[in-house]
């Protein structure tokens, strides 16, 4: 076994998914949200409507060639912002944890930005907005912990639950790419890296 192999292998697996507890230190956190603020700054977050026109709880934004939007004409990528603003770039140290985790993997053109505040939470869905499932996506989460939930593809049907902590990096890949999944709730206050508390989540993904 190598040393590179070590380093990559995950702490725990759940319901098929390596989860890389502690991936990012709280050097490579700072670094990282130093890097979300600006994409923040030009691309500012906004609450997505369902197409039944209920917000959600959750704040987003997107860095990349595409960013992920919803509202009453339903559930899809936009080429810009709301606005009409382009889209920053995906943040360097968001791309080089993909590099590094999915050399072979297509270069990923959605950084999908998701503000929890307190009370957020994300029900369970699936993601599948995107052209090809072979494709992985991967988590990055900052800030407060978060009790996610992860099940098989089929709506109902057991599920397994696990709390996600600043740092911590998960990987969607072959089966569970298709997985329901949801974030039950936030612990606020939990982490101290956010001022104000809160968590973001990072996803990074391959969308056409
Ligand atoms: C399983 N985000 O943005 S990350 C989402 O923490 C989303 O903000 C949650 O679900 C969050 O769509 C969960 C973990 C995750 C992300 C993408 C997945 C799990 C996934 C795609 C397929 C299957
Ligand atoms: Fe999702």
């Amino acid at each position: 076994m190598t040393e590179e192999k070590r380093a990559h292998r995950p702490d725990l697996v759940l319901a098929g998914v390596p989860i890389w507890k502690g991936f990012l230190d709280e050097a490579a956190q700072r670094a990282l949200l130093g890097e979300v603020r600006q994409v923040v700054r030009a691309a500012p977050m906004f609450s997505p409507r369902t197409p039944g026109g209920k917000p959600l709880s959750v704040q987003m934004t997107s860095a990349g060639r595409y960013g992920w939007y919803s509202d009453r004409q339903g559930y899809r990528y936009l080429p810009h912002h709301p606005s009409g603003t382009p889209w920053p770039e995906i943040p360097p140290e968001a791309l080089d944890i993909w590099r590094t985790l999915f050399p072979a993997a297509r270069a990923p053109d959605c950084c999908l930005v998701n503000l929890y505040r307190d009370g957020a939470r994300m029900g369970l869905h699936q993601d599948r907005d995107e052209a090809d499932f072979s494709q992985p996506v991967l988590s990055i989460s900052l800030g407060d912990a978060a009790l996610f939930r992860i099940g098989g593809p089929e709506r109902r049907g057991p599920t397994r639950s696990v709390w996600l902590e600043s740092g911590d990096v998960l990987a969607l890949t072959g089966p569970s790419r298709l997985a329901f999944h949801g974030i039950d709730r936030i612990r606020f206050g939990s982490s101290r890296l956010l001022a104000g508390g809160g968590r973001l989540n990072l996803t990074l993904r391959v969308v056409d």
